[in-house]
C-alpha cells in the first residue's frame, strides 16, 4: 500500500501541474494501477474521501492530508477516513446500499483478476458478511461508533485466533484498515 500511494504521489505533480485534480484525473491515475478492470466508480468514492471540503476538486494540500493519515494516522484517524469512504452520502451511517456499491466498485476495479479471497463469495455476500459483524445494534445501518468498536475487536481477535479465516481477513483487514495489500497481490498475480 505504501508503495502505491508513493507511486500515485510521485504521479501526481506531473498529472496536474495546477496542483489540483478533478475526479477524471483521479480515474486516469487509478486505471494505471488496475489496467484490466474499471476504476471509475472506485475513484468517484476515493475522490469524495479525498475531497473533504466537497468543492469537487482535490488539492496538493487535501491529497497530502488523506495520504498521512493514511500512512501515517492513527488507527482511530483510519477508521474514521475508510468510514467516510464507505458512507457515500456522508450522513453519518453507512447503509447496506452504500457497502453494495462500495464492494461492487472494488469487484469492477479488480476486472478479470480474480480477488483470491473472495473469489466464490458476491459483493451482495460481503455486504452481508460486514454487517453482520458491524451492525452491533441490528438497526441496519452502521455508525462510526459501531465500526470502530468493531474493527478494533475483529482485529483483536484477529491476532488472537490465527485460524479466523479468510472472510474476518478480508472483511476486517479489507474494509476496516484499507489494507489494499491483498488487493495488489491479486493484481500481480494477474500479470
Ligand atoms: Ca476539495
Ligand atoms: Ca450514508
Ligand atoms: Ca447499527
Amino acid at each position: 500500500m505504501e508503495v502505491f500511494h508513493f507511486k500515485f504521489a510521485s504521479v501526481f505533480p506531473q498529472e496536474c501541474p495546477s496542483g489540483i485534480v478533478n475526479e477524471d484525473t483521479f480515474k486516469e491515475i487509478y486505471a494505471q494501477f488496475f489496467p484490466q478492470g474499471d476504476v471509475s466508480n472506485y475513484a468517484h468514492f476515493l475522490f469524495n474521501a479525498f475531497d473533504t471540503d466537497h468543492n469537487g476538486s482535490v488539492s496538493f494540500e487535501d491529497f497530502v492530508m488523506g495520504l498521512s493519515t493514511l500512512l501515517r494516522g492513527t488507527i482511530q484517524e483510519k477508521l474514521n477516513w475508510a468510514f467516510n469512504l464507505y458512507d457515500i452520502n456522508k450522513d453519518g451511517y453507512i447503509t447496506k446500499e452504500e457497502m453494495l456499491d462500495i464492494m461492487k466498485a472494488i469487484y469492477d476495479m479488480m476486472g478479470k483478476c480474480t480477488y483470491p479471497i473472495v473469489r466464490e463469495d458476491t459483493p451482495k455476500q460481503h455486504v452481508e458478511n460486514f454487517f453482520q459483524k458491524m451492525d452491533i445494534n441490528k438497526d441496519g445501518v452502521v455508525t462510526i461508533d459501531e465500526f470502530i468498536e468493531s474493527c478494533q475487536k475483529v482485529s483483536i481477535l484477529n491476532k488472537t485466533i490465527a485460524t479466523a479465516g479468510p472472510t474476518i481477513k478480508t472483511t476486517v483487514t479489507g474494509v476496516c484498515e484499507l489494507d489494499t495489500e491483498d488487493w495488489f497481490s491479486a493484481h500481480d498475480h494477474c500479470r
